[in-house]
């Protein structure tokens, strides 16, 4: 699986904590000589005789001057984060001190780690694999609960398994097809072809919600895209204003007020919204509203949610369907805001119901600020389940998506050479190509080009 020069028998050391001044730093050294170096620096105590997994008090020294009092941590391998020997170190604060530290323990025989070294020695050791390490990376630099949850999912193996677990049967299939080709005087099938069918179906069914669930990933990372739309005066610029719980956009009752688009982001329980205010979609003659008018069908092109804002009181069920099909067609979640309900002789603010044509519709009071909260978990709650959601597993990297969609490719191949009834040997040859596309997402195949690329998003020390 790996070849032997990713393998390197220095010890490394880094400060995993952030550099600068705080009341504790953490220094983490890892390899075969970890714990002889630590004690070269504990003037005559020793660790190597203790349990894996303590805590030991120490004073440190460097040529018999005390550098700080510390605690280490000793996890023996390969029960620890690296499967190599590690200790971490906590030490006071101080840049002088964290220097002075490693200092000491370059100088006893560690060298500095390159960034994300730690991670990737984890991946060769078996800890992790490689999606599970791109996690790291996710996770320290998830900015939003949102993110930091997605990256703990793929931490934990999300879809690692699911595709470790197709794969192993892919390999099952290549080999009972390769067998075949050592009998080909014999004429046999050992490879049931219904059976292979069946699971061509069952990977092909996993790829797609996968690929799929990109979506979804992509859109915790980097923010959902809403657009508000609708006629002009429905109450959208009041709409986003209520959304931001502030005067962000001008409100007037003069159709056709918003001309440029607005964009804002909105933080609904650590997934980014990115609200966009457009202008009112009608037949113009002024120039300038024209502009606003084409740049809101663009912006209606580039959302994965639509905001539909009508006014209930002036727009009949009729019409509403009317405006609806004279949208721009879009891939984009689509929900129907009734807005100005406070008008209404009975209304029913806040309620979501399901329409005739299967539409989700809220009716709310943009304007009285009421319906709102509803309108956000209803958007949240777009974004977690809409179609692209998959039993939580999501993929969220885009070398992943790639590798999918290679693999998708590959399994379509294989399919349609077997409707051909294509040769045992042409058969196989596919079967390799797409394992060999699955693999390279979960780590079995790598080369040092991507693990290099892979880890070097990584910072020092992690
Ligand atoms: N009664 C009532 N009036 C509202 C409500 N929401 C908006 N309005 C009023 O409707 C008028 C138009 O509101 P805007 O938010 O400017 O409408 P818009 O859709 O942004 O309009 P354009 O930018 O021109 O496309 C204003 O006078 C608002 O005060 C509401 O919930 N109830
Ligand atoms: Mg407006």
């Amino acid at each position: 699986m790996l070849n032997e020069s990713h393998l390197s028998n220095a010890t490394i050391v880094a400060l995993a904590t952030p550099p600068g001044i705080g009341s504790i730093a953490v220094i983490r050294v890892s390899g075969e000589a970890a714990i002889p170096i630590l004690e070269s620096l504990m003037n005559g105590k020793t660790l190597k005789d203790k349990a894996s997994h303590t805590l030991h008090f120490a004073k440190l020294y460097q040529d018999k001057t005390a550098i700080d009092e510390v605690v280490l941590a000793l996890y023996k391998n390969p029960k620890s984060y690296t499967g190599e020997d590690v200790v971490e170190i906590s030490c006071h604060g101080s840049p002088y001190i964290q220097q002075q530290l490693i200092e000491a323990i370059i100088h006893a025989g560690a060298r500095m780690a390159l960034p994300g070294e730690f991670t990737k020695r984890a991946f060769i050791n078996g800890k992790l694999d490689l999606s599970q390490a791109e996690a790291v990376a996710d996770l320290i630099a998830a900015q939003t609960a949102g993110s930091h949850e997605l990256a703990l999912r793929q931490l934990r193996g999300g879809y690692s398994e699911e595709l470790k677990q197709l794969r192993d049967q892919l390999i099952w299939f290549a080999s009972l097809i390769e067998l075949e080709l050592d009998f080909s005087q014999e004429d046999v099938e050992f490879a049931d072809r219904t059976q292979l069918e069946k699971l061509l179906a069952n990977i092909t069914a996993s790829l797609t919600q996968l690929i799929h669930s990109f979506q979804l990933g992509n859109a915790i990372k980097n923010g959902v895209n809403v657009a508000i739309v609708g006629n002009p005066n429905a109450g959208k610029s009041t709409l986003l204003n209520a959304l931001l719980q502030e005067n962000r956009a001008i409100v007037s009752a003069i159709a056709g007020t918003t001309r440029d688009t607005i964009e804002e982001v909105l933080n609904i329980n650590g997934i980014s919204f990115r609200l966009i205010d457009t202008a009112g979609l009608r037949n113009t003659q002024d120039q300038i509203e024209k502009i606003g008018v084409e740049k809101s069908i663009q912006k209606i092109q580039e959302a994965q949610v639509l905001l539909y804002v009508y006014d209930v009181n002036s727009l009949s069920e009729q019409a509403l369907q009317q405006a609806l099909s004279e949208l721009p067609s879009t891939a984009a979640h689509r929900i129907l805001v009734g807005n100005k309900a406070d008008l209404l002789a009975q209304s029913s603010i806040g309620k979501v119901t399901i329409n005739a044509t299967g539409e989700q519709c809220i009716s709310i009071a943009a304007l009285q600020q009421h319906g709102i909260k509803e309108l956000e978990q209803l958007l949240y709650e777009t974004a977690l389940n809409a179609n692209f959601q998959s039993e939580g597993v999501i993929v969220s990297n885009m070398r992943h998506l790639e590798g999918l969609q290679h693999t998708a490719e590959a399994i379509a191949e294989i399919t349609n050479g077997m409707q051909l009834q294509l040769p045992g040997d042409l058969l196989a040859a596919h079967i390799r190509q797409a394992l060999y596309h699955l693999g390279t997402i979960t780590g079995e195949v790598t080369n040092e080009d991507l693990l290099d690329t892979i880890f070097k998003k990584f910072c020092i020390g992690k």
